[in-house]
């Protein structure tokens, strides 16, 4: 028989009393809303959040066309770092991990935030000199990463083979400490339940068909799968779908969509302490608190909104995970999925006003925007209820595509793309 002690039943009551989805609100949409966000993912509600929290903004509705977490929010492998090489990037993604390393506080709901380490390996002469690049610049900025030797690498992770027959060979690795994982979907009802205790509305099974404009071109209204809805001021926040949403307001975006997928094994007795990435194979991993191994890829190299990758991606990523920790050669999966990532030219998000008045965008996040969560929600936030872009945000203007001014972060993404 399951026995439980008395501190487990405590807190699993309190758990129950707390779980937000339990206590599910699902509103009928009003005619009218000051702002509304489109996609019910982890940005979009913590967009939602930090609007009603620092701004005093309530009369405000999450639009989601499915279900809350079910796009790239809960999709996810979790990976949490700000070890970006330029400025603009170091700044946003540190910005986002210092709200990160509060956030369980702030929301009163424990987002399980790990600082247990992110390693990125190096395999080639190339990725050293590119790594430890990325450990000066981010210590010129006050972010934390170091440069590992082989042996120091498997002291800190000891199921990575450093043996010189290996088949990727580790000569060295950069690890930021404050790196780490946190649970997606707990972010995602973190965030609905502060929203909603505030007098947020956030609307499932709601798709934004189509904009209606007003004077001069504003945005004055939505048309949804549950009817139209007014408003002065839209965000949208919906990743991986950006482009077809904002093609219905008559915007073509600078925007790729790929699929990205990832798996997780069995779960087994903690045996990873870390996170390890290595951009060279396309491969990332760590271990879930649940005791998965959580095992991601690199995208298609197609575009597409199939949810379902190729089957090859996943093959070679599991064959160079076998490699790195030859352990794992018996683990089975036990699944995989996909989410459809969008990625800009240059590979660093779009945060800001759009040229429809009204209407504002924050998207392009590709492989890696789970990280900036926190972050890129607080100033999206801020852009939406002042009109003016956050310093943090400024530089990730649209207009950007038009002018030049590039932020080309695709060798700090480490995951091919
Ligand atoms: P989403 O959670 O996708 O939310 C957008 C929402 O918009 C969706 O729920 C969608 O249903 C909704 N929507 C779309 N169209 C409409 C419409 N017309 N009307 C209403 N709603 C609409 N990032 C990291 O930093 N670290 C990682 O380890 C990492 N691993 C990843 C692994 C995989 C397999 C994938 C797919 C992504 C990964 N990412 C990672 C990227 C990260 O998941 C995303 O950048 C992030 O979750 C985006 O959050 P979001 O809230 O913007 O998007
Ligand atoms: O950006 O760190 C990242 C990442 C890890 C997995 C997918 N993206």
């Amino acid at each position: 028989m399951r026995r439980f002690s008395l501190p487990t039943l405590v807190a699993g009551a309190l758990n129950a009393h707390r779980s937000w989805p339990r206590q599910w609100r699902d509103p009928e949409p009003k005619a009218y809303y000051d702002t509304v966000i489109v996609g019910g993912g982890a940005h979009g509600l913590g967009t939602a959040y930090y609007l009603a929290k620092e701004y005093g903004l309530t009369n405000v509705a999450v639009l989601e066309k499915g279900w809350i977490g079910g796009g790239n929010s809960g999709r996810n492998t979790t990976i949490i770092r700000s070890n970006y090489l330029y400025d603009e990037s170091a700044s946003l993604y540190e910005h986002a991990l210092k709200l990160w390393e509060r956030l369980s506080d702030e929301l009163n709901y424990n987002i399980m935030y790990s600082a247990r380490g992110v390693l990125m390996l190096a395999h080639t002469v190339h990725d050293v000199q590119s790594l430890k690049r990325h450990v000066y610049a981010n210590r010129l900025n006050g972010i934390d990463n170091e440069w590992l030797t082989p042996a120091e690498a498997r002291a800190f992770c000891p199921p990575l083979d450093i043996s010189a027959g290996a088949r990727y060979p580790v000569m060295g690795a950069a690890l930021q400490r404050r790196g780490g994982t946190a649970r997606h979907d707990a972010v995602v009802w973190g965030y609905a339940r502060s929203a909603d205790a505030m007098g947020v509305d956030i609307i499932q099974n709601c798709e934004v068909l189509g904009f209606t404009r007003g004077s001069g071109g504003a945005v004055s209204g939505l048309e949804t799968t549950r009817g139209t809805i007014r408003t002065r001021r839209v965000g949208v926040v919906a990743a991986g779908h950006t482009s077809v949403v904002m093609a219905r307001a008559g915007l073509r975006m600078p925007l790729e969509s790929f699929p990205l997928q990832a798996l997780v094994s069995e779960p087994v007795k903690p045996v990873f302490p870390c996170v390890v990435m290595s951009n060279a194979v396309h491969a990332y991993i760590s271990q879930s608190d649940k005791g998965e191994l959580v095992i991601g890829a690199g995208t298609d190299q197609y575009v597409s909104y199939s949810q379902q990758g190729g089957l090859h991606i996943t093959t070679h990523t599991l064959e160079a995970i076998c490699e790195l920790f030859p352990q794992f050669r018996r683990m089975k999966t036990m699944r995989s999925w996909a989410g459809i990532v969008d990625v800009t030219p240059d590979r660093s998000p779009i945060i800001g006003k759009t040229p429809v008045p009204g209407l504002y965008v924050n998207c392009g996040w590709g492989t890696g925007g789970f990280k900036a969560t926190p972050g890129s929600a607080q100033v999206f936030a801020h852009t939406l209820a002042t009109g003016e872009p956050h310093p943090v945000n400024a530089p990730f203007t649209l207009d950007r595509f038009r002018t030049g001014r590039l932020i080309d972060e695709a060798a700090a993404a480490a995951v091919a793309h």
